[in-house]
């Protein structure tokens, strides 16, 4: 090659966004095509990127945050301009209230004319509107601007507290060019993007002095530590305690949920109870009862529970305080502070707590346990969510890889406390949010990432909410198999038109409507389930196959109540 040709060799845009994201590691995108970025979907899939192309953003971006939920490098959401961008959003900003690290990065319109509101094609400015809804937001105008965009985009997704961030690509940015030389130096590989924080000694002391003062200890371990990927020092934290401990729903699993310390099926015992509660990664949010009130024991709805005392172990050194005094904050990643706080809890030889507490709540926990084991037995006709909910509990025990995604009220509900998680990071569902429309988007995500067998448990208005992606699930084969709770409608299908009128109740769907049907248009494999046994039957064969499978389980439509479990929160029942 000639000095001359070395020189005038170019790199655009397009390349550059593409080898920035594969030098940091990124494998999968998740995106819907379209002006001004189909042509990047088409490069970065010839450049060897899995582009995997969904019906609406919000199932992408859906995809994204579970993807960096479950691998801890934010997923990737490419979307088109304002309409496109807005989709998206949604899941974005539900990323950045689970904390989990996603990049959404849309193409944009041009600056000149978007700032002038002259009227450009999906005109929109985007940066500003992204900016109150996630942890950071960036534009790039300039080509040799690219590698820096995508690296500080990465760093502030994963490090501290993960959460959303958002990417301004202009059109105007693909097709520039630039040397290609300057252009892949430019090029940044992120160096220890999420460093380990180290928790200060004090906090740690100060932890210890708690804990071995506390009669009835427990800990809580959240979402955030199933996400730090420490799955043996938390392990080894739990059993050097000796304290019972509740996972939160997406901590099903990190521990197996049948674990001698496993308190969940004492739940209501052990909040009102404990004296010292350690929460590791886990917010006092209102799936908390924000640590107040009768949940934590107190006799009014605001009054904390009578000389109850939190450690709190979380990244955020803002957390504390937020809802309830903490009295042990411990700053830092998870993994470095159960580490050391089982060395200090080796090296003062803390005691185990003793029997007057264990006691009661295994006591507790077993009867609880029993009672239910009883429920699932029956079989009563149609299905109700014990039983059908017995035979996807026994499929996740003899395949305990197979991640569990789930949403609906009931149909959450029930399948968290029914089914029980054997390993770490199985358990995807409506998180923080309580949000409809995950189950697809994670589904997907969740059979990409890992390759495992996907099962979906889905209420029938939950599935609606992201329903058309199983044409997704099918054009790409992937190993999901979606189970509908059909119980024709929200919560419940009984409900009546209080008019009187003609026009079905807002919570009801078509009656004995056939989702099976609609996986069939696709060319997936689509059965109903009236029985137990027909399930359990069609979960075995979509489980042998590998085949996109969606079971429409008839459910009896007078089994759900109002809200599920959060009644509560339902205004009209919080007045009665
Ligand atoms: P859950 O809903 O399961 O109770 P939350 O989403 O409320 O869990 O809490 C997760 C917490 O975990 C957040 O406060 C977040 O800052 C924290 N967190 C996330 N990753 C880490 C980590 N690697 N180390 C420490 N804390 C973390
Ligand atoms: C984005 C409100 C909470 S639960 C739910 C809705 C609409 C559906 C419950 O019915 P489903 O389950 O899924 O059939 P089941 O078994 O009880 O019948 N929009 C968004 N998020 C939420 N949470 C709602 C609406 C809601
Ligand atoms: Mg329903």
């Amino acid at each position: 090659m000639t000095t001359e040709a070395a020189t005038t060799e170019t790199i655009d845009g397009f390349q550059l966004v593409i080898d920035a994201l594969k030098l940091n590691g990124v494998k999968n995108i998740y995106c819907v095509p379209g002006i001004p970025i189909t042509d990047l979907s088409r490069k970065m899939q010839k450049e060897g990127l899995r582009v995997i192309s969904f019906r609406t953003e919000q199932h992408a971006g859906n995809a994204a945050q579970a993807e960096g939920f479950l691998t801890k490098l934010p997923g990737i959401a490419l979307t088109v301009s304002a309409p496109g961008f807005l989709n998206g959003l949604t899941a974005l900003a539900n990323a950045t209230t689970n904390c989990f690290p996603m990049i959404l990065i849309s193409g944009s319109s041009e600056r000149e004319i978007v700032d002038l509101q002259q009227g450009d094609y999906e005109e929109m400015d985007q940066l500003a509107i992204a900016k109150p809804l996630c942890k950071a937001a960036f534009r790039v105008l300039h080509a040799e601007d690219i590698g820096v965009g995508i690296a500080r985009a990465i760093r502030a997704a994963v490090s501290g507290r993960p959460g959303g961030v958002y990417l301004d690509l202009p059109a105007k940015l693909m097709p520039q060019e630039m040397p290609k030389a300057a252009g892949l130096a430019s090029l940044i590989k992120v160096v220890d993007a999420a460093p380990a924080q180290i928790p200060s000694g004090e906090s740690i002391q100060r932890a210890i002095d708690l804990l071995k003062n506390a009669k009835r200890p427990l800990i809580i371990l959240g979402k955030g530590a199933a996400y730090a990927q420490a799955d043996e020092a938390v392990k080894a934290m739990v059993e050097t305690s000796g304290i019972p401990y509740l996972p939160m729903s997406m901590a099903k699993g990190l521990l197996p949920d049948t674990h001698a310390q496993c308190a969940s099926a004492a739940r209501s015992y052990v909040l009102a109870e404990a004296d010292v509660v350690m929460l590791i990664g886990a917010r006092l949010n209102w799936l908390l009862s924000h640590g107040k009130g009768k949940t934590w024991g107190g006799k009014t709805p605001a009054s904390a529970g009578a000389g109850r005392q939190f450690i709190q172990i979380d990244i955020s050194p803002t957390e504390a305080d937020s809802n309830v005094a903490i009295a042990a904050p411990v700053v830092g990643d998870i993994g470095s502070c159960v580490a050391e706080l089982t060395k200090a809890m080796q090296a003062s030889n803390m005691a185990k707590p003793s029997a007057d507490w264990l006691g009661p709540v295994y006591e507790k926990r077993d009867t609880n346990v029993t009672k239910m084991a009883q429920t699932l037995t029956l079989n009563p006709s149609p299905m109700n969510y014990q039983s059908s909910l017995a035979v996807i509990k026994k499929t996740l025990k003899d395949f305990p890889d197979t991640i569990l995604v789930n949403e609906g009220a009931n149909a959450l509900d029930f399948t968290r406390s029914i089914v029980d998680m054997y390993k770490p990071r199985k358990r995807l569902d409506v998180g923080t949010w309580g949000i409809m429309g995950i189950g697809m988007g994670f589904s997907v995500a969740a059979a990409v990432t890992t390759g495992q067998q996907v099962l979906a448990v889905e209420g029938d208005s939950a599935f609606g909410f992201s329903g058309m992606e199983v044409e997704t699930v099918c054009r790409y084969k992937l190993p999901v198999c979606i189970v509908i709770m059909n119980n024709n409608g929200i919560y419940k299908g009984t409900d009546k038109n209080l008019s009187g009128g003609d026009d079905m109740a807002p919570t009801l769907f078509v009656k004995d409507a056939r989702y099976d049907l609609m996986m069939q248009a696709f060319g997936g494999v689509g059965v109903t389930a009236k029985t137990p046994a027909e399930l359990d039957a069609a979960i075995q064969t979509a489980f042998a196959s590998r085949l996109p499978t969606l079971i429409n389980a008839v459910i009896d439509e007078t089994a759900g109540t109002e809200s599920g479990r959060i009644t509560s929160l339902n205004p009209t029942a919080a007045k009665k």
